[in-house]
């Protein structure tokens, strides 16, 4: 792909770049829609912006698309089937950064229960949920019932999340949930860790996950459903 501009966005390896736009433009020529959109998905999570995307991978595959149709190397079948997958693609980041815009008009609120030191992977699913939109509001380690009442009070988030890693944790978890529960109805819970026990139970308004990995989803379902009440 000679005609791939230097990626001059600071941030962005121009490794990962190159190594996207290969991969799409392989893709294009293979005819692979579903290779074309895993590669868009993947610059995506790395967070590369749909500028970079545009200008750096989806362009200059096309326009490789376009000089091996002018030598003919390929046919104007296959040069129309390229195009199209590179509208479908466009098509998806709208999507993408519709989704991510409505979420940021909803807050989360994550903490760890009194006396709970361990916010790893309290951390890891605030990060998680910043980068899928959301408004996030982090209270971080050990966070006693009364003060966690209060902060529901004042942020009137929509989803708290709350991590227990300790043993006996899970009874700081239904303790923490009642109190926010009394200060603000309204809240969801999404809750997670290995100190949690058969006494925290999934149930409508109750998410509880196994992996960090499920917390944006877990939020976007418990959103929704507030929304739909
Ligand atoms: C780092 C660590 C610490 C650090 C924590 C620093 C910090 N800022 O977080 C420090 C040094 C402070 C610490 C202290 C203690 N620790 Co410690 N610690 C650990 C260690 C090594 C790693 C924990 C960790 O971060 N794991 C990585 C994260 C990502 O994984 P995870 O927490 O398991 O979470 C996964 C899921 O549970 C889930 N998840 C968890 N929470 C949530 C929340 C949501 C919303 C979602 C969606 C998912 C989710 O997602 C993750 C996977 O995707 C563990 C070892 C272990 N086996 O875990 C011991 C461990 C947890 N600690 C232990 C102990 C005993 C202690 C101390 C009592 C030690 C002491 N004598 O002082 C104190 C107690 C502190 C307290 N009161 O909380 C024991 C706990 C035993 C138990 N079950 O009770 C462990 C298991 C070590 C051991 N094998 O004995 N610890």
């Amino acid at each position: 792909m000679g005609q791939r501009r230097e990626n001059e966005s600071a941030g962005y390896p121009d490794e990962k770049v190159g190594e996207l736009g290969r991969a799409y433009a392989a893709a294009l020529l293979a005819g692979d829609e579903i290779a074309a959109e895993l590669t868009i998905r993947e610059a995506m999570d790395a967070k590369l912006s749909t500028a970079v995307i545009d200008d750096e991978i989806i362009a200059p595959a096309l326009w490789l698309v376009g000089e091996l149709w002018e030598r003919g190397e390929i046919t104007v079948a296959d040069e129309h089937l390229a195009t199209e997958i590179s509208l479908r693609v466009l098509a998806l980041q709208r999507e993408a950064g519709r989704v991510a815009r409505g979420r940021a008009a909803h807050s989360v609120m994550l903490a760890a229960p009194a006396a709970e030191l361990h916010v790893v992977a309290l951390r890891m699913a605030g990060n998680l949920l910043r980068d899928a939109g959301y408004h996030v509001v982090m209270l971080g380690a050990a966070v006693p019932p009364e003060a966690l009442r209060a902060a529901a009070g004042r942020h009137r988030p929509d989803v708290v999340c709350l991590s227990s890693t300790m043993r006996g944790g899970g009874d700081q978890v239904l303790i923490a949930m009642y109190e926010v529960q009394e200060e603000w109805p309204a809240a969801g819970f999404v809750v997670g860790g290995r100190g949690l026990t058969s006494r925290v139970q999934a149930r409508p308004g109750v998410e509880v996950c196994r992996r960090v990995s499920e917390v944006v989803d877990a939020v976007d379902a418990m959103v929704k459903r507030a929304g739909s009440n």
